[in-house]
């Protein structure tokens, strides 16, 4: 890493530490692209997230959400609740090598967007506040995510490759789509807290394929093609409750769970309603395509005239402004 790349992290990591209001040790930025004008956020602010691609607010979701939000994670996982349009994900290694029940193998629950004990997440005032920031008035929620990242069972597997979101998504523009990802624990380090690689925003989609990991990946966590290790990223340590807001094309991940305890976060990305939508073969590798298209074919029969762009119209949910375009 370059001297002046890792003052820069050093800079940013010092500011993340103090868990005051983030500076920017550069000159001002004449031109706004990444951010709407709004009386939310300071100038450092917006600078920061101009120039770094996220912004880290601290305690912005009440901890008493957090343990709702908890247990009805449970309640999913321990079969309580039938949602039938719900994503379960596991573990590659843990699901092969035990049985184990409840959330201990699993890595995330998607597409929550009519679970309102869980949606209520997505529409906090306390959050859409800073989502207007991004995305402008009118907001619709396109994703919903709840990532659990149980204890690593020593394969690695609990890792999530560096990628970047927008490789999922056919909405565009890119520039008003935010991810809100809040901490439901003390995330750190040790259990996997996340990892990204400030500025790479400013780049383009980068083409994504599976990692050769060792003892596999799990399903459809792609990562950036040749992705050199040696880029200067910084950990984003966070405490329960703080929220980093972040953008589709920052190349992010997080690292393997090395505690006993599971590390959770609550997340939701959202977009301006007014976005466009690309065509199909503009969305992702052909290969993850298709793997994306047989599980589309699985869950809504083999005749589907379902594409992958219109479930991601079908998930969409307005949570503020006007109705969508599309
Ligand atoms: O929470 C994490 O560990 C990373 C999740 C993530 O980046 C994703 O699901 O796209």
């Amino acid at each position: 890493m370059s001297s002046q790349a890792s003052h820069r992290l050093q800079v940013l990591s010092n500011h993340l530490k103090a868990g005051e209001s983030l500076q920017v040790a550069c000159s001002a930025i004449s031109e706004f692209r990444y951010t709407l004008p709004n009386s939310i956020l300071t100038q450092n602010q917006r600078e920061f997230y101009e120039r770094n691609g996220f912004l880290v607010v601290k305690g912005l979701v009440k901890p008493e959400n957090i343990d709702i939000y908890r247990e009805h994670f449970r309640r999913v996982c321990n079969g309580e609740v039938h949602l039938p349009f719900l994503t379960v994900m596991k573990d590659v290694a843990i699901a092969k090598s035990e049985f184990v029940s409840g959330e201990k193998a699993i890595t995330k629950i998607q597409d929550f967007q009519h679970y309102e004990p869980l949606f209520n997440y997505c529409a906090l005032p306390e959050i859409l506040k800073y989502v207007e920031c991004f995305c402008g008035p009118d907001i619709m929620a396109i994703h919903t995510m709840l990532i659990n990242k149980p204890p690593d069972p020593g394969t690695k597997t609990s890792r999530h490759p560096m990628h970047q979101d927008l490789n999922y998504f056919p909405f565009r523009p890119a520039d008003r789509i935010v991810c809100a990802w809040t901490a439901m624990e003390k995330v750190h380090r040790a259990n996997g807290c996340l990892v990204v690689l400030p500025g790479t925003h400013t780049e383009t989609l980068k083409q994504h394929e599976y990692p050769e990991w060792e003892n596999g990946v799990n399903k459809f966590y792609y990562g950036v093609k040749d992705y050199d290790p040696n880029q200067p990223r910084l950990h984003l340590e966070m405490e329960k409750g703080d929220t980093v807001f972040f953008h589709p094309l920052l190349i992010h991940g997080s690292g393997a769970n090395k505690t006993h305890g599971i590390r959770k976060a609550i997340s939701c990305h959202y977009a301006n309603t007014g976005s466009s939508v690309i065509a199909e073969d503009q969305l992702l590798g052909s290969q993850d395509r298709k793997e994306i298209g047989a599980i589309v074919e699985k869950r809504l029969g083999k005749d589907t005239q379902i594409s992958i762009v219109d479930t991601w119209k079908m998930r969409a949910r307005v949570v503020q402004g006007k109705e969508a375009d599309f």
